[in-house]
Parts: structure tokens; sequence; C-alpha cells
């Protein structure tokens, strides 16, 4: 692994750079990519932000966000930030290796399964990834405008639960009060990328959570989204989010799992807990992620799907 000053330095040396983030993004990918693009562009680097996909709508909110992209041009570096491994790049994964045959690459990163996969390496697992970004721009030497601190916060804020995960620490809030301090407007974040849901989503909402399963003597909580109901509520895969969270926030339950049908016999699966390590679990099926929060695919019916989960879960549990 490299320290934070090599990889400043390192970067430094670059013209232009394309900035990666996770496919299915997340506050914190968003919030690392676009802080980190404002500060190299601070110092004349010329950046493009690029996801697989179309950004969901509530990114809008931070500075940069209407121009990142899912067709990257070439450039000098390439730099993957809150990437885990390339296979979370989706479909960009293929540009990432061409270029990468060429051009240096950077991997700035909070996740406990991290492949160290670049050839400049900067994991430190933290609240959120935000916070490695903030080292990197005090490593650059360029100060935090308005827009670095939204677009930290922005990440700090979501990843962190709203400051609620046991990971948070003295130095996020420390983070989070700097980046208030530089006029970052919190109530927005929150509610543009919290918070604020359409009646569609609050519908699918009632509907999943009505119907959450209690396995494993109510330790384990499964939420089941069949594909067709994203198509009934007229939804995308993103409104699901929160409902593996709300599973897990019920006393009794440990681990829960929301289950969501990609295609016909795959699921998209995300794991959270309270105690129990589900980056392990999530192991087993070739996913990974953090202690707390994770996530995997599997193939299969719903009811076998489950039972494998079950098992798999019940060895991690004390029962
Ligand atoms: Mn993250």
């Amino acid at each position: 692994m490299n320290t934070i000053a090599q990889i400043a330095e390192s970067m430094k040396t670059l013209k232009s750079a394309v900035i990666f983030t996770h496919v299915r993004p997340d506050g914190d990918t968003v919030g690392s990519a676009l802080a980190l693009g404002r500060a190299l562009g601070i110092l004349g680097i010329s950046c493009q932000v690029v996801n697989e996909g179309d950004l969901p709508e509530k990114f809008f909110c931070l500075d940069g966000a209407a121009k990142i992209t899912r067709t990257p041009a070439d450039a000098d570096g390439l730099i993957c930030v809150d990437v885990s491994d390339t296979g979370r790049l989706g479909e960009l994964k293929d540009f990432y290796f061409r270029a990468a045959r060429k051009r240096p690459t950077f991997n700035i990163d909070h996740h406990v399964s991290n492949t160290r996969y670049a050839k400049y390496n900067y994991v430190r697992p933290c609240a959120g990834n935000c916070e490695n970004i903030a080292a990197l721009i005090d490593a650059l030497g360029v100060k935090f405008d308005q827009t670095i601190c939204t677009c930290l916060l922005a990440g700090l804020v979501t990843d962190s639960g709203s400051f609620s995960h046991d990971d948070v620490t003295g130095d996020t809030l420390r983070l989070a009060a700097r980046c208030m301090d530089g006029g970052a407007n919190i109530e927005r974040i929150t509610y543009e990328l919290q918070n604020k849901r359409s009646k569609a989503r609050a519908q699918l909402y009632a509907a999943v959570t009505s119907n959450v399963r209690y396995l494993l003597d109510d330790k384990l909580a499964v939420a089941v989204i069949p594909a067709d109901m994203l198509t009934r509520y007229g939804l995308k895969a993103d409104a699901t989010e929160g409902i593996v969270d709300f599973a897990r926030s019920v006393d009794v339950v440990e681990v829960s799992v929301c289950l969501l049908e990609v295609r016909h016999g795959q699921y998209q699966v995300s794991f959270r807990s309270k105690t129990a390590d589900v980056n392990a679990i999530a192991r087993v099926f070739g996913g990974g992620g953090h202690v707390r929060a994770a996530g995997c695919m599997l193939f299969g019916e719903a009811e076998e799907v489950i039972d494998r989960l079950r098992f798999t879960v019940s060895q991690y549990l004390d029962l």
C-alpha cells in the first residue's frame, strides 16, 4: 500500500484523469469523485467523472454531478473512488483494464474487502471514503472550497447513516464540522440524498416492509423484491435503498437481507447486521463490503436462495 503523500505526488504529475465511481452509485462514491475532481481541477488537472449508468437524479444537488458521464475519454490517469474491486465498475470495467495497460491507476477506498487492484492503493477503513478523499485533498495542498465541502459532507452523512454507524469517530465529526464551516448545506444534502421519496417509492416501501420474513428465531430478516414489483410501481433499483436498513432496525433482528430480483432467477443481495460480520457472509457467495454492510449476487429461485442464505447466516450467529 502507498501513503497518501505518495499518491498525492503521483497525481500531481497528471494533466488529466478519469475518476471512476461504483455501480448503483451512492453518496459516498459520487461525493468522493466530485470533491476530488474539483480539487484536481483547481490544480489544473482536467477530470472526467464516470459511472456505468445514468446517474440517479437526486445527485444533481451536488456541483458537477450533471457532467458525470458513462462514456470516458482517454486521460493520463485512472482513479477509482469507493470501488472495492474492479467488478464494481460494471460496464466500465473493460475500459478501465484497456486504459490501465498504459496509464497509472489509483484506488482510494475504505472497504475492508478492497482487493488492491491498482498501481497506487490507499485503503483505510473509516465511516465514509470521503474521509480518505479529504486527507488526499489536504496532501494535494488544495484548500476546501464550498463545492468540496458539500461533496465531502454528502459522502460522510450518507455512508455513516447520518453519523449513526459504529465506525463513526471523532475524526468523522471533525471533518463534518470543517465541511459545515466551509459552507456545506446539511439540510439540503440530507433531504435530497436520503429523506426525499416519491409517492410510488413510499408505497413500494410499505408493500415490501409489511412482508418481511423472520427466520432463525427472528434473528434473520429477509425482504424480497420480485422484478415485476418495481415495474408495477414504475421504479428503478435505487428506489429500494433503505429497506434493508429498516429490517435491521427491528430489535430482535441481528442480520437483515434484501433480495432484489434484477432479472429472472438473479438476486442482488444486500446485507446489514448489528454485530455479525456480513462481509464474511457475503464473501461466501463471492461478494463483500464492510463488516456491517455488504452485498453479493445469488442465482436461483427465491425459496432456494433464501434457504442458502438461512444456512450460511446461521453459521455466523449465536443461535
Ligand atoms: Mn463508501
